[in-house]
């Protein structure tokens, strides 16, 4: 039995004594997720709950060896008894081990301005009212894949207006490429943050990321890569045959798009005097792109150095929007140092230089899967509504010490508000665009990457 697949184990410690805390005659718990006010970004890109709820909560997910695992680790773990063995026991009988929960959540893709229910979750037996915040821990790891497909948004948005300012917002599919695998802490976080990247993009080296948009959103194949050097491609060759080592990557890739780190020993160096000297004519008359890859340095004075030196040796054309572009054979791609705020600062210093974004493409990995956390967009979950004693009440905090972190209160209800989305209480009469995707153990309204992809323009 693996103890990562166990529902009573995949929460904090305190949730296991919670039962007894509600008052009594307790039978329902509402709650809600949201990304509260003062999020870095102020649309969220929901995406990546489906993963949770077929990986960890579909099916029988309670069974009798999964109870006695977890009763037996609890009477090491605290020193008050505390597990709530019937009702575990009662979810085993009474549900067959299938969650009595109810889950609705906003369509995966859509674009959600902050303050704005995201997700609800409240539990179907009166008795399994204790439910509901327990899966909480669980729920709430979907701030990864909303924060990755979030940031990723902006970074897209970053380089459409860049695209849109100096060449061809068109091309925008391939402008950044996911170099994260080896960045994050496991390859379950790799799949599920490239796959969040992925609903933006079409570039990706995170092959986890193409197993999960697979297997969890039905995409036979969500992203696509390009025969590229790393640097022991080229070093093992000795410095004195990087020029060997460079030509043998436009023999080796006679056609088609291909790209090389050219960074070994001198950039400026490979730029003017082996790809722009010795290896011109090859690259002139190979049929394909080749993309030349600066990998260290201050990444916007290297990037525009670089398209200088490419500018001198191979030429350069005005577009219609009267920026500069590389000779068609050639462009580059910044894979280093790149998170949100450096792009920006690449692409300013491109543009501001006449160069056309056009030219560019960008990888990203610990800046596009890494540097983020919960705060970030400020997620929280939290009870709004319980009935005790066949009575409904709302419930919410509102801490003196931060109003910001002031909690809704009531049923609540996410509605379509000219283009964008609204919170009001259930008793609204508009529709409301929260799905049940999710009810006594079985996911509902399951959603592709194409829907999806379809849904965040
Ligand atoms: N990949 C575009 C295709 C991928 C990579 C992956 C870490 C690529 C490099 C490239 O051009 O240079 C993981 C670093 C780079």
């Amino acid at each position: 039995m693996n103890w990562l697949n166990n529902i009573c184990l995949l929460t904090d410690s305190y949730k296991v004594s919670h039962h007894r805390q509600y008052p009594p005659q307790t039978t329902r718990v509402y709650s809600y997720f949201e990304s509260r006010s003062g999020a870095a970004y102020p649309q969220t890109v929901f995406f990546g709950l489906q993963y949770w709820l077929k990986h960890y909560l579909t099916g029988q997910v309670v069974t009798r060896e999964k109870i006695d695992q977890a009763e037996k680790l609890f009477k090491s773990h605290f020193a008050t008894p505390v597990f709530n063995r019937a009702g575990w026991e009662r979810i085993l009988r009474e549900h067959k081990g299938r969650l009595p929960v109810e889950i609705k959540a906003v369509p995966e893709g859509a674009l959600v301005p902050q303050s704005n229910v995201l997700m609800t979750v409240e539990n179907t037996d009166p008795q399994a009212f204790w439910l509901t915040n327990y899966l909480e821990s669980l729920l709430v790891q979907v701030w990864y894949p909303c924060t990755v497909a979030t940031q990723s948004h902006a970074m897209k948005q970053m380089i459409l207006q860049a695209l849109q300012q100096s060449g061809d917002p068109e091309s925008i599919g391939f402008k950044l490429h996911d170099f994260g695998f080896r960045g994050v802490t496991c390859p379950e976080q790799a799949a599920i943050g490239g796959a969040s990247h992925l609903v933006n993009f079409l570039g990706t080296d995170n092959l986890a990321a193409l197993a999960l948009a697979s297997e969890i959103y039905a995409e036979p194949c969500a992203g696509f890569s390009i025969p590229a050097a790393e640097h022991s491609t080229i070093t093992s060759w000795g410095r004195q045959n990087e020029i060997a080592a460079c030509r043998n990557m436009l023999t080796q890739f006679p056609s088609g798009t291909v790209a090389v780190v050219s960074d070994s020993y001198d950039i400026f160096n490979c730029c003017a005097n082996i790809w722009g000297g010795a290896l011109k004519d090859q690259v002139l008359y190979r049929d394909g792109i080749l993309v030349i890859r600066p990998d260290s340095g201050d990444p916007p004075k290297v990037v525009v150095q670089v398209l200088e030196i490419l500018g001198e040796k191979f030429g350069t054309t005005r577009n219609a929007k009267g920026f500069r572009l590389l000779h068609p054979k050639v462009r580059v791609i910044q894979g280093d140092g790149v998170d949100f705020t450096m792009l920006g600062l690449i692409l300013k210093a491109a543009t501001s230089n006449g160069w056309s974004a056009d030219n560019l493409s960008f990888g990203s990995g610990g800046g596009l899967l890494q540097k983020l956390n919960r705060d970030t967009q400020r997620f929280a979950f939290k009870c709004s509504s319980v009935t005790v004693n066949g009575a409904e009440r709302d419930v919410f905090k509102q801490p003196v010490t931060d109003p910001a972190k002031k909690s809704k209160a009531g049923r609540l209800k996410l509605v379509q508000q000219n283009n964008t989305y609204q919170t009001v209480p259930q008793t609204d009469l508009r529709p409301d665009q929260l799905r049940t995707v999710f009810r006594n153990g079985t996911p509902l309204a399951e959603t592709t990457f194409n829907q999806i992809r379809k849904l965040t323009v």
